[in-house]
């Protein structure tokens, strides 16, 4: 069936060239990314490295190659400004005199790499502010709402991207040529599921409110919401929300109290607020449980965000559940 390149289909939706030219580039790391990781048993790069990133966590030698694939390319942008990254502890600035600054996790849950389960890449294109210096943090604390562009690489049985620039979510599929074609103009999320993604090992450290929400979903017919509930769980962000982008659920990663001090674990500014902008654009809604991620003022290029996002009626639903919590939880977790 003959279909759209994603060169031809960026005509439709942005008239910046520049932009355009970006998020082609971006498509191509991604095109390489993908083609790294089918070989990676048999090339010796899965496993862990013995170093650790910014946010403490183990690094998967995928996890660097793919963050230096990007880094590289992406510098060599003229209008790129500069880039943040989950695997790099400040932002790396790019030309004086460029426009855009991209923001991204370079292998979104490479913790299921060594099992083959699928993983992703997520990017977020923020304005250079002017007179801003795209090697410097504050350049990049800006709320979600001020993105560009924002997508995500899918590695899973097909290699797809998802992608906004403000006018809905196309989906493309990367063919045996390296070139994505478009398989979906405006990806859509159902108001309404019956699926629900939340890791439930950790049910006893979340507030009440979402123990209490959760609980009604696993109480299915029997309970307050009168019918039931399936859930999954992939422990990969990228494959978790795309699942939902294309045929609804929520998906959510609280606030608990193993760390009280962080509002979450998932990263604002590379994670929650680029699904965040797919997930609004493709007519769901995206929470902390107490306001909207995208709203939220940056204070840290790494900071977490307490995520909770979806099909609207539901994510409603779980928003009406955490009304009894405290202004002051609300504030904390929207910091
Ligand atoms: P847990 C991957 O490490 C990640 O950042 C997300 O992609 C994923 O949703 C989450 O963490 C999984 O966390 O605690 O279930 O391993």
């Amino acid at each position: 069936m003959p279909t759209a390149n994603l060169t031809e289909t960026l005509k439709n939706y942005t008239k910046d060239a520049q932009l355009a030219e970006l998020i082609e580039e971006i498509a191509d790391c991604c095109e390489q990314i993908s083609a790294r990781l089918k070989l990676g048993a048999l090339t010796g790069i899965l496993g862990a490295l013995e170093d650790t990133n910014v946010q403490g966590e183990t690094q998967k030698e995928l996890d660097v190659i793919a963050n230096d694939l990007l880094k590289e390319a992406l510098l060599a942008i003229p209008s790129v400004a500069g880039i943040a990254s989950e695997e790099e502890d400040l932002p790396v600035g790019g030309n004086p005199e460029g426009r855009f600054l991209v923001l991204f996790d370079p292998l979104d849950g490479s913790s299921n790499i060594d099992v083959n389960v699928s993983v992703g890449t997520i990017f977020s294109v923020l304005e250079l502010p002017e007179g801003a210096n795209g090697g410097e943090e504050s350049a990049y604390l800006q709320s979600g709402r001020k993105q560009l562009a924002a997508g995500y690489a899918l590695y899973g049985p097909s290699t797809t991207l998802s992608l906004t620039t403000g006018k809905g979510v196309q989906q493309f599929a990367l063919n045996n040529s390296g070139e994505f074609l478009l398989i979906t103009e405006a990806m859509n999320i159902p108001a309404d599921t019956k699926e629900f993604s939340i890791n439930m090992s950790n049910q006893r450290f979340w507030q009440p409110e979402m123990q209490n929400y959760i609980g009604e979903l696993l109480a299915g017919e029997t309970g307050s919401r009168n019918k039931n509930f399936n859930m999954r769980w992939i422990a990969s962000m990228v494959a978790d929300v795309h699942r939902v982008l294309t045929r609804g659920g929520i998906f959510t990663y609280p606030w608990d109290n193993r760390e009280p001090n962080k509002p979450g674990k998932l990263r604002l500014m590379y994670e929650g607020n680029p699904m965040s902008l797919l997930v609004e654009q493709a007519g769901g809604l995206a929470t902390t449980c107490f306001g909207n991620i995208l709203d939220i003022e940056p204070t840290k290029i790494h900071q977490r965000v307490a995520v909770a996002l979806g099909s609207k009626n539901e994510i409603s639903m779980l928003l009406a559940a955490h009304q009894p919590a405290s202004a002051s939880k609300a504030a904390e977790l929207n910091r």
